[in-house]
C-alpha cells in the first residue's frame, strides 16, 4: 500500500512566543516535539531555530543549528531539515551557512515572494548557489513552491545544474501565504500539472484555514503532507494547537482513513535519497 510522508514544521519564524508559548523555541522544547511527533506519524521534521536568550526571535547561528541537528539525531530518526528561508530579514550570506550544520535535507525556495506586509528574497543567483552547494555537501533539498512561477525556476535549476544530492526530487507546495498561491484545490492542481517530469515526489501544506482542505486534496492526487504550528496555530475554529503532535495526529488519521498511512521514516530517506548520517 502506499504510504505518506509526513513533514512537521513545528515552529517557523513568524509567530513569537509571547503571542503563543506554546511554540517550542527552545532547545528542549523542539527535541520533545520531534520525539512526540515521531511517534504520531511524522517522517521529517523542517526545522528553525530560535534564540532563547533573545526573546525566542529567529536565529542562524551556527553552533544553534548544530547542536540542534545534532540532539534530533540523537532523540529520533527522522530526516532533518533546516530552513534556508530564515526569517524574512535574515541576509542570503547567513541563508547559505546554514548548510555547515550538515542537515540531511535543507529548504529551498525557489523564488522571491510577497510574504504578507514583507519580502521573501530568493534571487535566481542564491537559489543557484544553494542548489550547487547542496550538492557538493550532499544535502537532499526541498523545493518550496509558494507560487506558480517558481515551478519554472525548478525548471531552470534542474537544467542548468542536473539532479540534485539523492536523485530525487522532491517539492512541497506552500499555499495560502498572502502574496503567493492560495489554498485552493485549483492552484495546487494547477501546481502538480506543472511540476517537471523530473520531481519524484510532492507534498503540500495550507497556510491557516488553507489547512485541511489542502490535506485532504493532495491525499487525494497522490501527495504528501506537511503540517505544524510554522504554518497553522489553530487546530479549528476558536481552539488553538497545544501541540504539534495534535496535527501530525490528525494528518496520520487522515492518510490512513485514505489507505496511505504514515510513511516510515526509513521509507522516507528512501524516498528523498538522503544520506545516512546517522549516530544511533
Ligand atoms: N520564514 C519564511 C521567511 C523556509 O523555511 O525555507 C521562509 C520559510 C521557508 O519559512
Ligand atoms: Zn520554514
Amino acid at each position: 500500500m502506499a504510504s505518506t510522508l509526513i513533514t512537521v514544521a513545528p515552529t517557523g519564524a513568524e509567530t513569537a512566543k509571547t503571542d503563543f508559548p506554546q511554540l517550542p523555541t527552545t532547545l528542549e522544547e523542539v527535541v520533545e516535539t520531534a520525539v512526540a511527533c515521531e511517534q504520531a506519524g511524522a517522517g521529517l521534521i523542517h526545522v528553525h531555530v530560535r534564540d532563547p536568550e533573545a526573546g525566542h526571535t529567529p536565529t542562524l547561528d551556527p553552533t544553534r543549528l548544530k547542536d540542534t541537528v545534532q540532539a534530533l539525531r540523537e532523540a529520533t530518526d527522522l530526516v532533518i531539515q533546516l530552513s534556508t528561508g530564515g526569517s524574512v530579514r535574515d541576509p542570503l550570506e547567513s541563508r547559505l551557512t546554514v548548510l555547515d550544520a550538515e542537515p540531511d535535507s535543507c529548504s529551498l525556495t525557489c523564488g522571491t515572494v510577497n510574504f504578507g506586509d514583507d519580502v521573501f528574497l530568493n534571487p535566481y543567483p542564491f537559489m543557484s548557489d544553494l542548489y550547487v552547494q547542496a550538492q557538493e555537501r550532499e544535502v537532499v533539498p526541498e523545493f518550496e513552491l509558494f507560487d506558480l512561477g517558481h515551478v519554472a525556476a525548478l525548471r531552470r535549476l534542474i537544467d542548468q545544474h542536473g539532479l540534485p544530492y539523492g536523485g530525487q526530487v522532491h517539492v512541497d507546495f506552500v499555499t495560502g501565504m498572502p502574496g503567493g498561491m492560495p489554498g485552493t484545490v485549483a492552484a495546487l492542481a494547477a501546481g502538480v500539472q506543472a511540476l517537471p517530469e523530473e520531481v519524484t515526489s510532492w507534498s503540500a501544506t495550507g497556510i491557516g484555514r488553507a489547512h485541511l482542505p489542502i490535506a485532504a486534496a493532495a491525499l487525494a492526487m497522490g501527495g504528501h503532507l506537511r503540517v505544524g504550528m510554522e504554518d497553522n496555530l489553530m487546530y479549528a475554529r476558536g481552539q488553538q494547537v497545544q501541540h504539534n503532535a495534535e496535527l501530525v495526529e490528525r494528518a496520520a488519521g487522515l492518510a490512513t482513513t485514505m489507505q496511505r498511512p504514515p510513511m516510515s521514516t526509513q521509507g522516507v530517506r528512501a524516498l528523498l535519497g538522503v544520506k545516512d548520517r546517522r549516530t544511533r
